[in-house]
């Protein structure tokens, strides 16, 4: 009999160092769960979701669910939470001047194998159709990226892999359109980039346009993919011409122009069927209209052309010297007001919209 008292006598003891145990155990849990809530609202406050996101970070709503606590602290956390969350999702402010997420100068190289599947995985905040906008902030500016194109998927890949992270990062409300030729009718950059505008705007409320061509990527996320007081050249240091602006008018390659300004030219020419001469004849348009070029820093404006051989049926134009000496006659009736095109096919890929298009011939 006594043995069997002093056997309860310690079990007791026993549950009673448990619970102890127990209690002690879930109080600590409960403060620490605390404090990291503590230093996620600051964080939320000086960073945006994606470079959380890039931090490999969990978002706010993610780390709520995860952490062990009772039921009844739950409910007081939406309470505490909740007021404070809604009115930042329904009207967020607007991004700052300099994005905070800009890491300076790129290494930039095609010799790494790249993958859509790979590019879709490393960007899961890219929407259908290749559109993407900042969450924790309104972005400054809505802007459509035109890329004039045809079977140049290998450049595609490269331009996808390199420029998604850098727009984000920008954090720009964009989206990507590739406008592809139909046929095997000779090339028609100008008149593909009329087209990418006409169609962008079909689908959303863009202000800026950035035209860039398929094979061109910026070393430095500085260079903001966006638009200026004056039509911006972007692509202004190139790896192909020894880092230096080739000419002074030059505005080939990348560049970026508001709807204004865009209109104020009337477009680009239609009639500029092979290489060359198109970028001549925008830059008139814009002398013509007294307007100058922005452009970035040489530093800044670094940027890597992948090298390849001259597309089939998209020889030097012979007739472009003729055309560039009479830009301003003809500017006036030969632009976006005489845009004439039949849309083949629109595609929402997973990374970029392809509108492909029959842009006739000469
Ligand atoms: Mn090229």
């Amino acid at each position: 009999m006594a043995t069997d008292f002093n056997l309860i006598h310690r079990t007791c003891k026993l549950v009673v160092l448990l619970c102890f145990l127990h209690i002690s155990v879930t109080v600590f849990f409960y403060v620490r769960s605390m404090d990291i809530r503590f230093s996620f609202a600051q964080n939320q406050q000086s960073h945006s979701n994606l470079s959380r996101s890039s931090h490999g970070l969990p978002s706010v709503s993610n780390s709520r669910t995860e952490q062990p606590e009772a039921p009844t602290l739950k409910a007081e956390e939406n309470q505490r939470s909740e007021p404070d969350q809604n009115p930042k999702e329904k009207q967020p402010e607007k991004c700052p001047e300099t994005s905070p997420l800009l890491v300076g100068p790129l290494r930039v190289e095609f010799n790494i194998p790249v993958s859509l599947e790979q590019v879709k995985k490393d960007n899961p905040n890219i929407q259908p159709g290749g559109r993407f906008k900042p969450k924790d902030c309104l972005a400054l500016q809505k802007v459509a990226i035109i890329i004039p194109f045809r079977k140049r998927d290998e450049h595609l890949k490269y331009w996808l892999y390199y420029l998604h992270p850098i727009l984000q990062r920008q954090q720009l409300d964009y989206g990507v359109y590739v406008i592809n030729q139909d046929g095997d009718e000779i090339f028609n950059r100008a008149k593909l980039l009329n087209v990418g505008y006409t169609e962008a705007l079909k689908e959303y409320d863009y202000d800026c346009f950035v035209f860039s061509d398929v094979d061109l990527i910026p070393m430095d996320d500085r260079n903001i993919y966006k638009c200026f007081s004056q039509p911006r050249h972007l692509s202004v240091s190139m790896d192909k011409f020894g880092f230096r602006l080739p000419y002074h008018q030059y505005f080939g390659g990348v560049s970026s122009m508001s709807k204004e300004q865009y209109l104020k030219i009337n477009g680009f020419p239609n009639n500029y069927w092979g290489w060359g001469g198109e970028d001549d004849d925008i830059y008139n348009r814009l002398a013509s209209k007294g307007m100058s070029i922005s452009r970035p820093s040489g530093e800044v404006g670094k940027c890597r052309m992948i090298r390849h051989t001259r597309d089939k049926q998209n020889e030097p134009n012979p007739q472009r010297f003729d055309r560039i000496a009479h830009t301003r006659e003809t500017m006036h009736k030969d632009g976006i007001n005489s845009l004439t095109y039949n849309v083949i096919q629109v595609e929402k890929l997973d990374l970029f919209t392809k509108i492909t298009v029959d842009v006739g011939k000469p």
